[in-house]
């Protein structure tokens, strides 16, 4: 049962057991035990799900280097043009399974830290903020922490129910490895047990050596059953996925790429390009806003390679599902589910025979990284190799 899924592997045995006895586990849960060793918390502040996915896993690794327990946030996803119209707090296992994590370090939902954990260890009072100096300088009086100055900030420390008592600064040091010496002279978790972030501490997009980190970022269940709902229902197997990022937020952030205003490295880009900025390819306008001959013209190769018998187009915007059709004369099933929660689009790309993504896009870049530590094929718009450039053959 529980123990045979692959994501079990690493579990703990408390995480075990829990799997095995939940009802007996929520008990055992409520004894949490508090690590010595710290922890770190940090708000998802910066965009959407997909920066937020990059910016998760680079503070994963973040306090697996200063063995401090994570406190996994929520996911921010913003609901300003349906209901409730502001910002919802989903919690991690949500749509993931918190316990995959723990084969890479220790974790803990930021949740239950607080719930089960803050009253006692850290309770009101003692609450610390730790930014960067020049953050400070920022805030009225130039020496606070800004952690609930304006949304998503604010909303998001009340949804976790904590008011700031002081700020410490911290200046001259970065999240990366090289500082890790610093990191634990300046914060020893006996005097600072719990570091308490306005960001993550991580860059954007994710580096290198951390993309690998996917790996634990396992669907829960739930989203598991529902995905595989929709792919048995809608789609038929061979299918290729596509993720069209057309709307107008992204055509204005490709024309950036027009007036050259971005050399090769721009947000997600080097997924495809290539993280060495030396060694960087070109990132062209198509790669970053593929027009409707672009997006004809890969579809039609990989569904010609893969021989697909279904297409599911994953949009935030139009999905030209009608002209895709048509290049297939009925023989190929076109289907747009236009889901409700995004991470559904992101499920059913992750399981396709193959993914063309969009090279710009961190959403994009949550597909691809999924599939590659799985094994399964992607490519881009404007880059059928990635890695390498399109020659004009291929057209
Ligand atoms: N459902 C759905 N939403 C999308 C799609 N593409 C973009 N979005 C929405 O737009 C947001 C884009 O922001 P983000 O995830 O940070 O990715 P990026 O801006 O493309 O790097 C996503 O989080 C979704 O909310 C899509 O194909 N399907
Ligand atoms: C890391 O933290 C764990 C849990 O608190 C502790 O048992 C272990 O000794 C720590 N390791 C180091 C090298 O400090
Ligand atoms: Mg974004």
């Amino acid at each position: 049962m529980a123990v045979k899924q692959p994501a079990a592997l690493g579990l703990s045995l408390t995480c075990l057991l829990s799997a095995l006895f939940l009802q007996t586990c929520r008990t055992l849960a409520g004894e949490l035990r508090w690590d010595e060793s710290g922890y770190v918390l940090y708000c998802p502040c910066m965009g959407r799900f997909g920066n937020q996915a990059d910016h998760f896993l680079g503070s994963l690794a973040f306090a697996k280097m200063l063995n401090r327990t994570l406190a996994v946030p929520p996911w921010i996803v913003y609901r300003h043009h349906t209901p409730p119209y502001t910002n919802v707090h989903v919690p991690y296992s949500e749509f993931f399974q918190l316990e995959a994590l723990s084969a890479y370090h220790r974790v803990i939902s930021l949740e239950d830290f607080m719930e089960k954990l803050a009253p006692k260890h850290w309770p009101s009072g003692q609450r610390n903020a730790y930014c960067f100096e020049t953050a400070a300088h920022r805030t009225a009086d130039k020496k606070s922490c800004p952690m609930k100055d304006g949304n998503p900030f604010g909303p998001f420390w009340d949804y976790v129910g904590v008011e700031f008592d002081k700020s410490v600064l911290f200046g001259g040091i970065s999240f990366s490895a090289y500082h890790q010496p610093q990191w634990m002279k300046k914060f020893p978790p006996s005097e600072h047990p719990v570091l308490a972030l306005p960001g993550a501490p991580a860059q954007f997009p994710v580096v290198e050596e951390h993309v690998g980190l996917q790996r634990y970022v396992v669907w829960s269940e739930k989203m598991v059953k529902e995905g595989e709902e929709h792919i048995s229902s809608l789609l038929t197997r061979p299918y290729v996925g596509i993720h069209l990022r057309i709307g107008s937020d992204w055509q204005n952030a490709c024309k950036l790429l027009k007036s050259g205003d971005a050399g090769p490295h721009f947000m997600a880009s080097p997924q495809c390009v290539g993280y060495n900025r030396q060694t960087a390819l070109p990132l062209t306008t198509t790669m970053c806003l593929p027009d409707l001959a672009e997006i004809r013209r890969a579809v039609k190769l990989w569904v010609k390679k893969t021989s697909a018998r279904s297409v599911y187009i994953a949009t935030d915007s139009n999905s030209h599902s009608r002209d895709i059709e048509k290049l297939f004369k009925g023989k190929v099933k076109v289907v747009t589910l236009q889901p409700d929660s995004a991470q559904m689009d992101l499920y059913i790309l992750g399981q396709a025979d193959h993914f063309i993504g969009n090279c710009v896009s961190s959403f994009s870049a949550f597909v691809k990284r999924h599939r590659d530590v799985r094994g399964l094929p992607s490519s881009f718009f404007g880059m059928d190799h990635p890695g390498k450039p399109n020659h004009k053959e291929e057209l």
